[in-house]
């Protein structure tokens, strides 16, 4: 399950390589530590991964960095190191993540290496072992809230031969989510109700926290976990945290949508989605109490999906007046198909296609009327050429039915599919069309999300 979460995390991460603007920051020489780092990027802050000192999920999101080094004939990676600088390179030491560290009493937090949606290493430990070649390591650095834009970040890597540097990077973080999710209204209701207990769904003799959210959720999407935060009145926490999985600070968030109760109690695996949904979902939510719920206090409430993350502000308890509404349209486009299905989405709106995506040469085939239509572009049929052109805003993509070179705005690229007809139906590879387009594509499970959501940084 952490793999396939991390999985999804990983196709996201490739696909911003092309899109980063200024493109991801490269070194320039290889040095005595027998690796030549390529690129080092701040990715994003959009999950909770990890805590400060080992796996699993502690209510903050975590910092998640990506480095591309080679590390040649092969070469011992002893540990990481990742450091907090200004502009110009100098430590500003307002945190420090490693992979290990050998000092007891040394405070630096977990920094947890994942090759290939796989982790490293869980914990602190002496060695990440050896890597040969081309080399694509994501880390993720525990966060307590102390990573912020403005400042920038660096790794050292050390290997048994000599310590790599990389260049600096600045910390990132979306204005707005992939996640085709949004939390139309969040409102407190009472602090009477006992449907929750500490670890489980069920009364338990102490009242509750008692709010309603409303999601609207634009397609299939997983929820991975829902946070209540005790925050001031900018947001800012203050330490109070009910979740719906386990963690090591927290207590039960009990959520029912209507009699259906959602979190019976905590996952036993932390990292077990909540479920699968869609569309407009109103759901009540208990938070177990000992008085830290009352009156006058700030609560945020946090959807953390496949996708990415939405946030609500927050909400003063037992004010009138205070709640937290959101009606504002997706800033994105979300286009859903499925694998052997013919249900598709553009946005909320549902669509038959005249053929289901299918995989050729491990790539996913989908109609082309459906997919230009839905990503905006005009398309045109060359019979005699048998030659389908695209164009969309000043691009032009043109495919030829059976033929693995296609062309971006006159350039020549080779697919490893080529558009086919099949029943009648010209069908693209939905990659190859939707980023030529500017688009990004992730796959989840036979679950494929287009969308325009705009870029980092
Ligand atoms: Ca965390
Ligand atoms: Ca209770």
């Amino acid at each position: 399950m952490f793999r396939k979460k991390l999985g999804a995390a990983v196709v996201s991460s490739v696909m911003l390589m092309s899109i980063v603007a200024g493109g991801p920051l490269a070194s320039a020489a290889a040095d005595a530590s027998g690796i030549e780092v390529k690129e080092f990027q701040f990715l994003d802050k959009e999950y909770d991964r990890i805590r400060l000192d080992g796996v699993g999920p502690d209510g903050t999101r975590d910092g998640h960095l990506r480095v591309l080094f080679d590390a040649g004939a092969g070469t011992e990676v002893k540990a990481i190191t990742l450091k907090t600088a200004d502009s110009s390179g100098n430590d500003v030491n307002h945190g420090m993540w490693k992979t290990w560290k050998a000092d007891k009493v040394d405070n630096s937090y977990l920094l947890v290496v994942v090759q290939e949606g796989k982790m490293v290493n869980t914990e602190f430990t002496s060695t990440l072992g050896t890597f040969k070649g081309m080399t694509e390591l994501e880390l993720y650095a525990s966060d307590n809230n102390g990573m912020k834009p403005g400042e920038y970040y660096y790794l050292e890597i050390e290997t048994g031969k000599g310590v790599a540097k990389t260049p600096i990077a600045p910390y990132a973080e979306n204005a707005v989510s992939y996640a085709p999710v949004a939390i139309r209204e969040f409102v407190w209701k009472d602090l009477t109700s006992d449907e929750t207990g500490v670890a489980e769904f069920g009364p338990d003799g102490t009242t509750d926290g008692h709010f309603k959210m409303k999601l609207h959720i634009a397609q299939k999407t997983e929820i991975l976990a829902v946070i209540l935060h005790a925050t001031d009145e900018n947001g800012k926490d203050t330490g109070g945290l009910w979740r719906t999985n386990r963690a090591g600070v927290g207590w039960l968030l009990g959520i029912a949508q209507g009699k259906n109760v959602l979190t019976p109690a905590f996952q036993k695996d932390e990292t077990t989605p909540i479920g699968s949904f869609k569309g407009v979902l109103d759901l009540d939510i208990y938070a177990n109490n000992n008085g830290s719920i009352k009156d006058g206090g700030y609560y945020v409430i946090e959807v953390e999906t496949q996708y990415g993350t939405v946030k609500s502000d927050p909400v003063k308890f037992g004010d009138s007046k205070s709640k937290y509404v959101n009606n504002a349209p997706f800033g994105f486009k979300s286009i859903g198909l499925t694998i052997n299905s013919l249900d598709a989405y553009i946005d909320e709106k549902a669509f038959k296609l005249d053929a289901a995506p299918f995989k050729l040469e491990g790539r996913t085939m989908v109609p082309i009327r459906f997919i230009a239509e839905a990503l905006g572009a005009k398309v045109e049929w060359d019979a005699a050429d048998r030659r389908v052109t695209l164009t969309k805003d000043g691009s032009k993509i043109e495919l030829i039915i059976d033929q693995k070179e296609a062309y971006v705005n006159g350039e020549t690229t080779v697919l490893d599919a080529p558009a086919v007809i099949r029943n009648k139906v010209t069908l693209v590879p939905v990659r190859f069309v939707s980023e030529s387009l500017d688009m990004k594509v992730f796959y989840d499970d036979g679950e494929i999300l287009v969308t325009d959501a705009p870029n980092r940084n």
